[in-house]
């Protein structure tokens, strides 16, 4: 069973975000984003909706159904047709060129931009989405590379070739610095690279590309141990003339096994073997040669890896309660409640079941306050933009976006996952059936979590790195721009809610107060540690939930704000922003208040008890 069209977008409210609530509307129609203005950017939200929902759908259940066949003779992958050419509608309108350098063929656009349409294309077929990392990844080559790079750049985007990201090896997942694999200097400047990399997405792509680019930390002989020892390698699958771009001889990277997985079946994970076969893997390393840069210039790659993949989780929530709330108002199930003395009552649709209600609420809630979130995320992913909407200039909104990231990304894919099962459970039984998409949703989101940094990497990267190490710069601003919100004048409606966000807000400063407490008594007890690494998951959701509420409240406020004169669908669509964030502070802010407590009282006891106890 495949389910077709199975996509909904919801541009409604990707230009509610943009334009009415982040105003990017000035900052398009000023020319700071050369030909992009406010239409165009309208025009291409609403041409990429019809493409994703369309053709880039497509293929989405039946290549989930024929995944990727290896074999290992060739080392080589088929795909299957139709995925592929799911693939090629995408990218053949190009729209990946927003936001690329000029020098690569790029538009100019608004980060926000490209990640709304990348939304879309992640919500409708995220494998595909991910096939066409190319141009992104030879941009952060462009960036860090010589001036002989920028021009290969400039070939692998020309040419439309593949590419990857190759850090994890067996024994080396969340601790990257781990990585044994090593990298020889050679005497006309390449490396060979030899070593065995797993679980690398993409490594091979059937015929979609006639050639892949792979950026590889590897070890250069001699250098130091951890992640400061790594560089990073450019080594193409096959090798061309970096004049012409013509393609040469095979490289000897090959892919040698392809894992079979719960989701995002159609995208091939792959282990990645260089120079066992004979052929030496040569590799190129990135920028001047500089050693130890390589998990700094990787970072760059894996900033936007993690922004895709909370934006992936995101998305596959939004069309997920969009699938559930079509369903919901067409089964016919039960009597209304009020009416349950009454045997013959009419029989009535589920959404008028108080807890299919609450179920469409909170999915819905989730899915916008999360699409907030990421929407201004990305808001401060450019100056131009950030300025506009924070007041942050370059410095600081570089590290707003830092602060944000582990939230986009773990947050997203843990409450989306989460949410999923409610959307599940909005169809009953059916729900659980090949004939719609959920199950496949469920599993499709559930890999968020745990590639780019599990969730408890994102958490201990969230407080160590980007609160302690940033001496609370990014998240001094940002709780700051909600005493803003908090303090100025808000309609009457709201005044009960935004009462909750502060309380939320004294909860979230409270926690982060107790892990600087425990911090700083570390240095006297390294066990005080441990409570950090105990609290700092329950501090990353908590500070998830405050950002929800934050930009869900300043939603309401806009759209109480453009209620008179609205139109009747705009009506609805602005009730429906009043309502979930309403309810988001209502029945989720409160629980913070609680997690307070739990991280309040924390110590390190778990970390004494005997594994035999477990
Ligand atoms: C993977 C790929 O899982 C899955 C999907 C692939 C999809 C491919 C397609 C993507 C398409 C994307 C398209 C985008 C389109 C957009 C278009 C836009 C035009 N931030 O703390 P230390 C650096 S791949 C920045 O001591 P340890 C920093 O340089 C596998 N930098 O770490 C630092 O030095 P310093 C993913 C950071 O204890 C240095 O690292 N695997 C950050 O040595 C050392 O830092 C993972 O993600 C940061 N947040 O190592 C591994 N953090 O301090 C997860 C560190 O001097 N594990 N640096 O500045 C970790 O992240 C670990 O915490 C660790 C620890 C490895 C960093
Ligand atoms: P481990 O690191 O062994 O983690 C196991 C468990 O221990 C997790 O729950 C983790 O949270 C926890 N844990 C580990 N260390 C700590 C710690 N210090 N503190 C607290 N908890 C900890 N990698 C690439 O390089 N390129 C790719 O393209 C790529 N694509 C992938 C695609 C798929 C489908 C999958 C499954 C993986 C992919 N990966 C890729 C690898 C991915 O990034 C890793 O799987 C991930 O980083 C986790 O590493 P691991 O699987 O070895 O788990």
């Amino acid at each position: 069973k495949t389910v077709m069209g199975h996509y909904k977008s919801n541009v409604r409210d990707l230009e509610f975000n943009m334009f009415e609530v982040l105003r990017m509307n000035e900052a398009l129609d000023a020319g700071e984003f050369g030909d992009m203005d406010t239409d165009t950017a309208r025009g291409i939200l609403s041409e990429v909706a019809t493409l994703t929902e369309g053709p880039v759908a497509e293929s989405f259940s039946s290549a989930d159904r024929n995944p990727p066949v290896f074999d290992p003779e060739t080392h080589s992958v088929s795909l299957p047709e139709d995925f592929k050419k799911s693939f090629r509608a995408w990218y053949d309108a190009g729209y990946w060129s927003m936001g690329l350098p000029e020098d690569l063929g790029g538009m100019p656009a608004p980060r926000a931009m490209v990640w709304a349409t990348g939304e879309m294309m992640l919500g409708a077929n995220p494998p595909a989405f991910m096939y066409g990392a190319g141009p992104a990844f030879a941009a952060v080559l462009y960036e860090n590379g010589t001036e002989e790079q920028k021009k290969w750049a400039a070939t692998c985007v020309e040419r439309g070739w593949g590419a990857t990201m190759v850090l994890t090896e067996p024994d080396a997942g969340s601790d990257v610095g781990a990585g044994r694999t090593k990298a020889v200097k050679q005497d006309d400047g390449s490396w060979h690279i030899e070593g065995v990399k797993r679980f690398i997405t993409s490594a091979d792509s059937d015929d979609m590309f006639e050639n892949i680019f792979h950026l590889v930390l590897a070890r250069p002989e001699g250098a130091g141990p951890g992640t400061k020892g790594l560089s990073l390698f450019f080594v193409p699958k096959i090798h061309f003339d970096f004049e012409t771009g013509e393609l040469g001889e095979r490289n000897g990277v090959f892919v040698t096994g392809v894992e079979h997985k719960m989701g995002i079946k159609v995208s091939t994970t792959c282990e990645l073997t260089f120079g066992g076969h004979g052929v030496p893997a040569k590799g190129w390393i990135v920028g001047d040669g500089e050693l130890n840069l390589g998990i700094r210039q990787m970072f760059d790659v894996i900033e936007h890896a993690r922004m895709m993949v909370g934006t992936k989780a995101i998305s596959t929530l939004s069309t997920g309660y969009l699938n559930a709330l079509e369903f919901a108002k067409e089964r016919v199930q039960g009597g209304d409640m009020a009416e349950m003395a009454d045997k013959n009552a009419p029989r009535v649709t589920i959404t008028h079941h108080p807890d299919v209600r609450r179920a469409l609420i909170r999915q819905k809630a989730f899915a916008e306050g999360l699409r907030a979130v990421y929407m201004y995320t990305a808001a401060h992913q450019d100056v131009e933009i950030a300025q506009r909407v924070s007041g942050a200039d370059g410095e600081l909104a570089h590290r707003v976006n830092d602060l944000l990231l582990p939230i986009v990304k773990g947050v997203g894919s843990e409450r989306a996952y989460e949410l999923l099962t409610e959307s599940l459970q909005t169809f009953g039984g059916s729900g659980f059936l090949q004939d719609y998409p959920i199950e496949q949703y469920i599993r499709d989101a559930k890999i968020d979590s745990l590639y780019e940094g599990t969730t408890a990497i994102q958490a201990q990267d969230f407080f160590f790195r980007k609160i302690a190490r940033d001496r609370g710069t990014a998240i001094g601003h940002v709780s700051a721009q909600i005493k803003k919100f908090l303090e100025a004048d808000g309609p009457a409606e709201l005044t009960a809610e935004r009462e909750v966000l502060a309380t939320a807000l004294a909860d979230v400063e409270a926690m982060v107060g107790t892990c600087f407490d425990h911090l700083l008594a570390s240095q006297e007890d390294p066990k005080h540690l441990y409570t950090i690494g105990l609290a700092s998951v329950r501090l990353l959701m908590a500070f998830g939930d405050l950002m929800m509420g934050w930009r869900l409240l300043v939603g309401a406020e806009v759209a109480l704000g453009a209620l008179d004169g609205a139109s009747d669908a705009d009506k609805g669509f602005y009730n429906g922003k009043i309502a979930a964030a309403k309810w988001f502070a209502n029945n989720e802010l409160p629980l913070i208040t609680a997690t307070r407590g739990i991280v309040a009282g924390l110590g390190s006891e778990l970390m004494e008890l005997d594994e035999a106890a477990f």
